[in-house]
């Protein structure tokens, strides 16, 4: 029967994996167990011994921030069910899935000592600009793999009869992304009184209302690929030269822009929340570099990615004959660009005033400072919801950020 372990729990666990003890290597009394939960969901340990690190990773049947909100344990399966397939495709750029107990709901990877989160390494400044790249690259490729221009429809149906199940997580998102933050809701909620008027602003907006109901239509009704469904800077560890996507419990069939506007949101959430802000800045560069990367590397993808015998597999296919059939990958890109920039947006909102806030801005120390850099974020998510269909290129969406900085 499912048990909650502790330390010596996991200590005691792993011993009795020989596959996994040897990983570690010598006596199980005197490897290290630390708990290093950080996420709101779930609990985390991490085990060394002489010869390397495991990361433990257990569902709690609640939040574990919230122990009053109750939740089913199979969120540690479709993280498991994500990991074993974009391993496939992105195996530099993640962690493989050594171990997953459908019992104990217990997942183990390899530790990732030596790195550090991206989040942590923005507040400090020392963030790797090229991590960003790498996580384009995973979007790229963990996207474009498990869509319909890599596989047939009966294989790409089946992953997506996999992870429609996931309906606990994917209900987190739809209310706590993609609805609360517009409605009163006692989840909701912000420090600062000076965001008020912005929020009742935005409630009442009906411009804004159809653009998040559109977005919440599109997260649930266009299952083009296998998203991770909840790619913030936490959920990306880096060191100088390398940078690993952990955390894929929120993994679900949605719209590629999705994956690509939680990160770009967090990004700028970083940027609003440093000391001086200029268009130079690291996050901005990173942004550019993320996207580049994700667009260059899934451009490439489908130029090269050979046939499938299967046409049904085959889009906007070259032709030598016609102009048309990169354009038409163009305008298909340009549509995840725009769908990015909304989900962009939304992150942004309910990051601000919604149930899970970020810790960037506690770097800000200044109350009236914190004040004016989340009203900048905020009338800046605001704008990019209402005109992400007129934004051409990264160019447009900067200028909107920048018109919205409080002096
Ligand atoms: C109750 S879970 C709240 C948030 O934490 C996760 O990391 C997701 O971002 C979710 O929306
Ligand atoms: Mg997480």
């Amino acid at each position: 029967a499912y048990r909650t372990v502790d330390a010596e729990g996991v200590r005691a666990y792993v011993a009795k994996l020989p596959h996994l003890a040897a990983r570690l290597g010598g006596n199980p009394a005197d490897w290290t167990i630390r708990e290093v939960s950080d996420g709101n969901l779930n609990m985390v340990f991490l085990a060394h011994g002489p010869n390397g690190g495991l990361c433990l990773k257990q569902a709690l049947p609640h939040v574990r921030v919230d122990p009053s909100w109750k939740m089913p344990l199979d969120r540690t399966f479709f993280e498991a069910s994500y990991l074993r397939e974009v391993f496939n495709y992105v195996p530099d750029l993640t962690t493989e899935c050594l171990h997953f107990d459908p019992e104990q709901f217990i997942l183990i990877v390899e530790s990732l000592a030596g790195y550090t989160v991206l989040r942590t390494a923005l507040m400090n400044g020392t963030a790797p600009e090229q991590s960003a790249a790498h996580v384009g690259l995973f979007v790229a490729r963990s996207t474009f793999h498990t869509s319909l221009f890599a596989y047939s429809f009966e294989k790409i149906m089946d992953q997506r009869i996999l992870f429609a199940r996931n309906q606990t997580l994917t209900r987190i998102t739809v209310d706590l992304v993609l609805t609360d933050p517009y409605i009163p809701h006692p989840r909701n909620h912000w420090a600062e009184t000076e965001l008020t008027a912005i929020v009742a602003d935005i409630r009442s907006n009906q411009t804004m209302k159809t653009r998040v109901d559109e977005l919440r239509l599109k997260f649930l009704s266009n299952p083009q690929a296998l998203l991770h469904g909840d790619l913030h800077t936490g959920s990306v560890m880096a060191t100088q030269s390398d940078t690993r996507v952990i955390d894929g419990e929120f993994a679900t069939y949605g719209p590629i822009g999705f994956d690509i506007g939680l990160f770009m949101a967090n990004l700028f959430l970083s940027l609003a929340a440093q000391e001086t802000i200029e268009k130079t800045s690291l996050q901005i560069r990173m942004i550019e570099k993320f996207w580049i990367s994700f667009e260059s590397e899934f451009l490439k993808l489908w130029m090269t990615t050979s046939k499938n015998p299967d046409p049904s597999t085959h889009y906007y296919e070259e032709d030598s004959s016609s102009k048309n059939s990169s354009a038409n990958k163009k305008k298909f890109i340009q549509t995840i660009f725009q769908d990015a920039l909304g989900y962009c947006a939304t992150e942004i909102i309910r990051r601000i005033i919604g149930y899970a806030h970020v810790a960037d801005f506690s770097a800000l120390k200044d109350h009236n400072k914190i004040a004016d850099r989340k009203k900048t974020v905020l009338l800046f998510a605001k704008n990019l919801l209402i005109h992400r269909n007129s934004a051409k290129s990264l160019e447009d969406v900067f200028e909107i950020f920048f018109q919205n900085i409080i002096p």
